[in-house]
């Protein structure tokens, strides 16, 4: 086997760029997400044209039960995992507080916090084993800055500032190197999922400037791994040349 990578999360923008990327690098991958026709085209398109290994696993990130399984199902060989890269992620809705949605703040927080966790919780006694690993935490210029109506997804991605930090620490003695990669605004299909399927209004938010690219992420996600095993990149924030803070953009 080649090096291993699970990407969560591999069926869009910032996870599905990623996975081409350690494709092209010669890894092999375990691909997850909940779109099952999706993940099964994406493993065929990336056997066949980088000559690597894939296993797709379709599972919520949300369902603790069905992370279990499907991890516990994995053959001994792909059970060296050298990085985890937790991406699976969305914001739903973008509401003032006092008008949000239950549901869609119960959404954010079990995906982007407990579905980062069971996956986690799976994986990390592989590396423990294996005496390394790397995680890379897929955060958010939300995870920095509060801007308005951003409430319950900037608290779930200050969360995830805060568990990278958390698991640095309580791993340092494993050897296991975790990283955060947090982006500023990248077009992918998360305004789409924020914005409920309404177009218009997520093409608005990237109108007049040039956004991040999801393969700018995975090109800098990627990167992170390449250091030399005595190095770890803490925490990266990266943002497009015409954002300088979660609220400031130069649009033309
Ligand atoms: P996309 O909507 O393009 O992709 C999201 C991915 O997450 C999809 O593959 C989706 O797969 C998966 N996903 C969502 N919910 C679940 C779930 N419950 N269980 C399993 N998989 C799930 O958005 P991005 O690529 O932009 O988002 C990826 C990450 O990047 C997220 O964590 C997001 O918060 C973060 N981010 C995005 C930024 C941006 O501006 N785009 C900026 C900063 C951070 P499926 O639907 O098939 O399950
Ligand atoms: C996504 C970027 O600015 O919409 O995490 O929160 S932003």
């Amino acid at each position: 086997m080649n090096k291993i990578a699970l990407i969560t999360g591999a069926t869009a923008g910032i996870g599905k760029a990623c996975a081409e990327k350690f494709a092209q690098n010669n890894y092999d991958l375990i691909i997850t997400g909940r779109r099952k026709e999706r993940l099964d085209q994406f493993q065929l398109e990336l056997e066949k044209e980088y000559k690597i290994k894939v296993l797709s696993l379709n599972f919520d990130v949300r369902d603790n039960a069905a992370v279990e399984k499907a991890i516990s199902l994995l053959p001994d060989n792909w059970k060296k995992i050298d990085v985890l890269l937790n991406n699976a992620g969305l914001a739903a809705g973008l509401d003032p507080i006092q008008t949000g949605s239950l549901a869609d703040w119960e959404q954010m927080l079990d995906t982007n916090v407990k579905g980062l966790l069971y996956v986690s919780k799976q994986i990390i006694p592989f590396m423990i084993e294996n005496k390394k690993g790397h995680i890379i935490n897929i955060g958010s210029i939300a995870g920095k800055e509060v801007y308005p109506k951003g409430n319950v997804y900037c608290a779930s991605k200050h969360a995830v500032d805060a568990l990278t930090k958390g698991m640095r620490m309580d791993l340092l003695e494993h050897g296991i190197r975790v990283s955060q990669i947090a982006p500023g605004a990248v077009e992918t299909e998360f305004s789409m999922v924020r914005l409920k399927g309404d177009q218009n209004a997520a093409d608005k938010v990237y109108d007049g400037f040039e956004p991040l690219h999801a393969e700018d992420i995975a090109e800098v996600t990627f990167y992170v791994t390449t250091m030399p095993a005595h190095v770890n990149i803490n925490d990266l924030l990266i943002m497009p040349t015409a954002q300088a803070s979660a609220t400031q953009l130069l649009r033309k």
